[in-house]
């Protein structure tokens, strides 16, 4: 097994087996919704991505839509103007597991025991798997020009990504912590109506190239900002889950991905 992150973590930013550094990202990440964890990757392994990613990036599917915030069908039981049914726009292009060449670096980190078992630590999990499909487990972002991700709560319980380029301007992550309980069934109305309409104070991570986020979106409304700039934003986006091989559905796929394998 390929299992050598030299060279593609710099373990002096984040020494990922290193006992109080594990402890302070479970600190941070309990205390504040987010970890950001800088210079994850070096400089030069950001280029490296980027200069694979851009290469790949003709293959992207990119997917323009509308959707709520709990990324649900409307509901029409709630009137066309509830808030449960307010639409917000976000439009990317993605690449999947599959199109990254064999011999990337992010293969070899997604796969990485020392690295899988590090975040299940860091987010309390007892092991984390691979998905089970070709498609899900690695996607690269991309949000060229006037792109965006409207706000929205995530459907699992914590995102990991990885900046690898950032825009001129825009593109930034904005969240408003624990604004819902989903185990609850509490959707917040009132709350997320605040944010919809821009009277809501609202926080933002800042994100670097090279920076590794730790998110829990599911009851954290968040969202991307409009990037503007001819630089695209490109970010990975890794997926795994707490039983082996589960398989992203058939439903899923196609939005995400326009196909399913
Ligand atoms: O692009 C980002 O930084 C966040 C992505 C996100 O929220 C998502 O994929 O659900
Ligand atoms: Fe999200």
């Amino acid at each position: 097994m390929s299992e050598c992150l030299k060279g593609i973590v710099d373990f002096e930013s984040c020494p990922i087996m290193d006992v109080r550094y594990i402890q302070q990202c479970v600190a941070d990440l309990e205390k504040d919704g987010v970890v950001a964890l800088k210079n994850f990757f070096s400089p030069t392994v950001v280029q490296d991505l980027v200069s694979e990613a851009e290469k790949q990036r003709a293959k992207a599917y990119f997917t323009s839509s509308t959707h709520n915030v709990y990324l649900t069908p409307n509901n029409k039981s709630f009137g066309k103007e509830h808030v449960f049914n307010r639409q917000v726009s976000s439009s990317k292009g993605c690449i999947t597991t599959d199109q990254l060449p064999p011999n990337s670096k992010l293969h070899v980190l997604y796969r990485s025991n020392k690295f899988k078992s590090f975040i299940s630590m860091v987010v309390g999990e007892s092991a984390l798997f691979e998905c089970g499909d070709k498609l899900s487990g690695i996607n690269v972002h991309y949000a060229a020009n006037n792109q965006e991700l409207g706000w929205h709560f995530d459907n699992s319980s914590f995102a990991i990504t990885l900046l690898l380029q950032k825009p001129l301007e825009g593109g930034a992550f904005e969240y408003v912590r624990d604004l819902r309980d989903a185990d609850a069934g509490e959707m917040n109305f009132d709350g997320v109506k605040g944010v919809l309409d821009g009277k809501t104070k609202v926080e933002e991570v800042k994100i670097e190239p090279g920076t590794l986020v730790l998110f829990r979106g599911k009851n954290s409304i968040h969202r991307v900002t409009p990037t503007a700039g001819a630089v695209t934003r490109i970010l990975v986006v890794l997926a795994y889950n707490n039983k082996p091989n589960v398989i992203l559905s058939e439903a899923a796929r196609m939005t995400f991905f326009g196909r399913l394998s």
